[in-house]
């Protein structure tokens, strides 16, 4: 390899797919070629990474900050200003209303090295409890549900590399095959060895088709169809008694909840036929080994955190967990969806996932941070909560790697809780439809032009490498909070604590996590260069022989994560959804992804290839559903929920039930469909309901 050529990751989702990235002679631009030595995408990957060097180039992205003029415009200015009006605007905030009137929010996408500075910088420099992140909308009902039942949250506990080897895979509300399209190869492989596919959508989606089996449940129904499983599995005689008694506890309450749970009843509530559900069980367990992997479909609802526990549960029943080539994951979704929630930019979490409560992991963090424990403010509100309060209980706010006028819930209130407050500001490499609101907007270098690590959907630590120098003009995230915790430090040379070599920031987060559940301090920058990354936890090892924990590629097989070491079951029972369709409001709305765009759509928005291929927002309605509106192909349909109004092109087909529609969420204006969406939380993770809302379609007259 000619030395130029830089292996690095992609930007976007959370496979991390391995590519090769080649400069142009003036350094500045960047070419992507196949990278086959990382095992995870073996040189595979999508149009977005294929195509992210457009957002590096100066066309598209931010290239000097900017600031509010008197005239309400924003103009470019230079850093000393810009930076001088942030700490003014921080310092204000603080003087008149105190320290938890200064919120943060960030963002999954960022580097393990920025979430780790960016809650320190909360906590240590602003004193607010106010932070919390993106990653709360994503992954938290998995979280929670994982951390109850193992006792230790890891969105897979095994490699990808297993799922080819397993019996069984029940996929549940996880569309990979345009979420994560390299990925589709382990489950083709999986049917290739004789393995079978069950998918668990409201849609038949692009991953549905590959399916042995598929069950299209109403939306926000999954807890009541893995009740009804587990009932058929007890009623069978299924259970793996030996199992349930050595590893785990409480079995005979979730048994009881089980049995109230008729099969006949079940298909009531979600719509699944009795012999679908008899079928799912046989082949679930007839293997070996089987696997349940949920993604956003049954977590991104007011229930999640159960229904992760029901769909766990059923693996505890069957034996199906902490066992070779068995076991339950969550698909994570952003980049380090992983690492951006274990390193303490959540409302309730310090570095190493330690808890901000614990008395314990207050101590050992405040001393690698040199600060009195006493002083670390306690836990804050999650995501929406925060938002909501912007403009009453907070008035300033630093946004780093989000961009949540698109893709908060209830958007449109959101959007005026932003508005209202004193004074924001947004770090982004574009500039977004939220830092379009912002008093001062900082840009900051991206992926190809920094190092730093994430951790993929795998728990695998990865290397992402600078392959070019930055646009003059641009600094990086942590260049931003080390200036940031200079000006509002006063004489307290706070600055010190923010270095801005990543690998200097890594070294003190292995500190800071040694010891915690999520334990890195076994890793270093060069491990990661020579290994292709390393799973943790990943201590760092007293073994006299080598010196060096290998990692922990597969974890539970021997104990859960527990006192005991035995896994929990949790016993739950079926609820609605926080807005059930009435005659008012006669559809169920459901949102998602298309392959094409990610996420807000900041960055996928502005790379015309990926226009090209999902140039807007549509409505995904049945052909009954529309014939009832009189709504014909590509014509516009308006969505109307008690938040608000969309209006899109419906797009009219089968593959989805008749009583639901469904609206991809990558657009702003009038087609965005977190316009509509129901902000009702989940009471354990505060996970917002995406994924089910009650909404009336009308036809739009031109
Ligand atoms: N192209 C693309 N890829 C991405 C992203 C992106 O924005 N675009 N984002 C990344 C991120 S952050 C994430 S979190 C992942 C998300 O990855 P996925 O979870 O795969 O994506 P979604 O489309 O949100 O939801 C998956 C499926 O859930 C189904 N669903 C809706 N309601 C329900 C329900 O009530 N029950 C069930 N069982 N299923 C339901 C939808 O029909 C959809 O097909 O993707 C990552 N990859
Ligand atoms: N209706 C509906 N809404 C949803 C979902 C859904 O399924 N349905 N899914 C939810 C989920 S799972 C997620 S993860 C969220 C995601 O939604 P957002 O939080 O809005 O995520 P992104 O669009 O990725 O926003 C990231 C922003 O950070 C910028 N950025 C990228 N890299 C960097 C960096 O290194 N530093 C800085 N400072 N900025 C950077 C990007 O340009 C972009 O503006 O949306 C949620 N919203
Ligand atoms: S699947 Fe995800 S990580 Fe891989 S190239 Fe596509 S966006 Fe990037
Ligand atoms: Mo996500």
């Amino acid at each position: 390899m000619p030395d130029t050529v830089t292996p690095t990751h992609c930007p976007y989702c959370a496979l991390q797919c391995g590519m090769n990235l080649t400069p142009s002679p003036d350094g500045r631009a960047v070419e992507v070629s196949e990278r086959a030595d990382f095992p995870v995408n073996r040189g595979a990957l999508c149009g977005k990474g294929r195509t992210a060097p457009a957002v590096l180039s100066s066309g598209v992205r931010l290239t000097s900050p900017l600031v509010r003029s008197e005239g309400g415009a924003l103009v470019p200015a230079s850093w000393e200003e810009a930076l001088g009006r942030v700490a003014g605007g921080f310092g204000r905030t603080r003087a008149e209303y105190g320290a938890d009137a200064v919120g943060v929010f960030g963002g999954g996408g960022l580097t393990n090295e920025k979430a780790y500075s960016l809650g320190k910088f909360a906590r240590v420099v602003l004193g607010t409890s106010q932070i919390d992140y993106n990653g709360r909308f994503c992954m938290s009902s998995a979280a929670a549900a994982g951390g109850k039942a193992f006792g230790l949250d890891r969105g897979l506990p095994f490699p990808l590399e297993d799922i080819p080897r397993t019996g069984c895979v029940i996929l549940v509300g996880s569309n990979p095959a345009e979420t994560m399209p390299p990925s589709l190869r382990y489950f083709t492989e999986l049917r290739e060895n004789g393995g079978t596919l069950i998918v668990v959508d409201p849609r038949r989606t692009r991953t549905a088709e590959h399916a042995d089996l598929h069950l299209a449940p109403r939306p926000g129904t999954d807890l009541a169809l893995a009740l009804g499983l587990l009932h058929l599995i007890v009623a069978e005689g299924r259970t793996d008694e030996a199992y349930v008694r050595e590893r785990t506890a409480g079995w005979e309450e979730t048994r009881a909840a089980a049995m109230a749970h008729w099969p006949e009843y079940v298909e009531r509530i979600t719509g699944v036929s009795v012999p679908e559900l008899r079928e799912a069980v046989r082949l679930f367990c007839e293997p070996e080994a089987a696997m349940v992997l949920t993604a956003r479909g049954p977590e991104q609802q007011s229930k999640g955190t159960d229904t992760v526990g029901a769909w766990i549960n059923l693996c505890l029943a069957t034996g199906r967990a902490g066992r070779p080539l068995s076991g339950y994951g969550c698909l994570t979704g952003q980049g380090n969806g992983q690492g951006g929630r274990e390193h303490g930019q959540k409302a309730d979490q310090l570095p190493g996932y330690r808890k901000l409560t614990d008395p314990a992991a207050r101590a050992h963090v405040a001393e690698v941070w040199g600060v009195d424990p006493d002083s670390l403010p306690g836990p804050g509100r999650s995501a929406y909560e925060l938002l909501d309060a912007l403009g009453t209980d907070i008035r300033s706010l630093l946004l780093m790697g989000s961009n949540p006028v698109v893709s908060a819930p209830r958007a449109a209130h959101v959007e005026e809780r932003i508005r209202s407050l004193d004074f924001l500001a947004v770090c982004d490499v574009v500039l977004s439809e939220t830092a379009a609101l912002a008093d001062v907007v900082l840009p900051v270098t991206q992926w190809a032009e920094e190092t730093g690590t994430t951790t993929n959907l795998e728990g695998r630590v990865l290397l992402r490498r600078r392959a070019i120098t930055p646009p003059a003009g641009v600094r990086s995230d942590l260049e931003v909070v080390h200036e940031l915790a200079a000006r509002l430090g006063g004489e307290r040379n706070l600055e010190k604590g923010f270095p801005t070599d990543p690998e200097e920031v890594f070294e003190e987060l292995r500190r800071a996590s040694a010891g915690g559940p999520a334990d890195y301090s076994g890793i270093t920058y060069r491990r990661l260069a020579e290994e292709n990354g390393v799973f943790w936890p990943c201590p760092a090892s007293e073994d006299p022989g080598t010196g060096v924990h290998p990692g922990t590629p597969r974890l539970f097989l021997d104990r859960f994560a527990t006192g005991d070491g035995r896994a929990r079951f949790v016993p739950v029972a079926h609820r609605a959804i926080a807005e059930e369709p009435d005659d008012e409001y006669p559809v169920l709305l459901t949102t998602g992804r298309v392959v094409a765009q990610y996420q807000s759509g900041a960055q996928t928005r502005r790379v015309d290839e990926l226009n090209a291929a999902a140039p807007g927002p549509f409505v995904e309605l049945h052909p009954r559903l529309a014939e009832r509106l009189g709504a014909a192909e590509g014509e516009p349909v308006a969505v109307v929920s008690r938040r608000g109004r969309a209006v899109a092109p419906a797009r009219i087909t089968t593959a989805i039930r008749a009583d639901t529609v469904f609206m991809p969420f990558h657009w702003a204006g009038e087609g965005r469909a977190n316009t509509l969406t129901n902000p009702a939380l989940d009471p354990t993770s505060r996970m917002p309901e995406f994924k089910a809302c009650a909404v009336r379609l009308e036809a739009v007259r031109p």
